[in-house]
């Protein structure tokens, strides 16, 4: 059985932990047997980006809001994804009190001219955040509108000074057990790490999200800084992030190494390519937690309706090669 096979289990819904989980262990048998040609091969580097598009800027700035109606703070609070406090979509909204947001400290290097370690005040100053309102797509298969507050990603990066060796950008979440109670179970290999090609990471629509409905971020939600990348399914949005490194080469992204075949380094959200094990070319809208968590289904759009202010990026990319 090849591990393609292997992880082909069918799913009653996207989001059943039981499904993960004989996922895990079918792979981790396979791994014993042998069957697996796992070995530290080096990945290939993603396409490099064709050059810049200029995008005219009333039509960029329309990509900061939406008139969606909003998910409510209490969905947004309470149904999350946030492994290192449990794998069940409560689990992180009670879990997550024991993590500490303050003094927070982020470490800024690889190449660039002026790395260091630095405080988040520091880290932000000068920076008013914004507010930008934006459909957060879950690879699984459910959707939120969310106002997030937080600044552009670029804006904190150039004051790093990147060099022209920075191709891509590598995010690292903390991983502390002692404040982190689901780092005790091997369901990624932590600490969780993301990354995005340089000009995705300088794409104006990128933020570094410091909020939520105007008010600072909720522990559950990834405090006190989350990548947030509106174009791309929401696990590349990295939480409670501790690093960010400029690299030249496709760094180590979680859940591609997980299984590469079901979640791409882009993962740019797409309704033309599914994954293995379901369809991508729906999703349910979250609206009211409890016996009526999930209102009816809508299309998926491609780059998640952020195709006028991203498509250019991926120009002559084949988005089934390079999920
Ligand atoms: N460190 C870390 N970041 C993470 C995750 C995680 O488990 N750990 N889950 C990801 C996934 S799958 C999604 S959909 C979003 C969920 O963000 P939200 O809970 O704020 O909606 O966070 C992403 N960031
Ligand atoms: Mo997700």
């Amino acid at each position: 059985m090849s591990l393609r096979d292997a992880l082909r289990i069918p799913a009653r819904d996207v989001t059943d932990e039981a499904v993960y989980r004989d996922r895990r262990r079918i792979v981790a048998g396979l791994a014993a047997s042998g069957a697996l040609g796992l070995s530290g091969c080096a990945k290939a580097d993603a396409p490099a980006a064709p050059p810049a598009a200029k995008i005219d800027p009333a039509r960029m700035r329309a990509g900061f809001t939406t008139a969606e109606p909003r998910t409510t703070w209490q969905d947004a609070t309470t149904y999350n994804n946030f492994y290192e406090f449990g794998t069940g979509k409560g689990d992180p909204s009670k879990a997550a009190r024991t993590l500490r947001t303050r003094p927070w400290t982020v470490a800024v290097g690889g190449h660039c001219a002026k790395p260091g370690r630095i405080g988040l005040d520091d880290l932000l100053q000068g920076l008013t955040p914004q507010e930008r309102v934006y459909r957060h797509r879950c690879v699984e298969g459910w959707s939120m509108v969310i106002p997030w507050l937080g600044v552009p990603l670029g804006d904190v990066l150039k004051r790093f000074k990147p060099t022209s060796k920075a191709k891509y950008v590598a995010f690292t979440t903390l991983a502390d057990r002692a404040q982190m109670p689901g780092l005790g179970y091997p369901a990624l290999d932590w600490p969780y790490r993301e990354g995005l090609r340089i000009d995705e990471a300088m794409h104006p629509l990128t933020l570094l999200a410091t909020g939520l409905y105007g008010k600072p971020l909720p522990q559950q939600n990834g405090a006190p800084l989350r990548l947030i990348v509106p174009w791309k399914y929401g696990f590349k949005g990295v939480k409670s992030i501790v690093a960010i490194t400029l690299v030249e080469h496709l760094p180590f992204t979680s859940w591609n190494d997980q299984a590469p075949d079901e979640y791409g380094f882009f993962s740019n959200v797409n309704p033309n390519v599914d994954h293995p094990r379901w369809s991508q070319k729906t999703e349910r809208r979250i609206a009211g937690t409890g016996s009526k968590l999930f209102a009816d289904r809508i299309p998926t759009r491609l780059f998640n309706g952020y195709a006028e202010q991203v498509g250019s990026m991926y120009a002559g990319l084949d988005l089934r090669k390079w999920f």
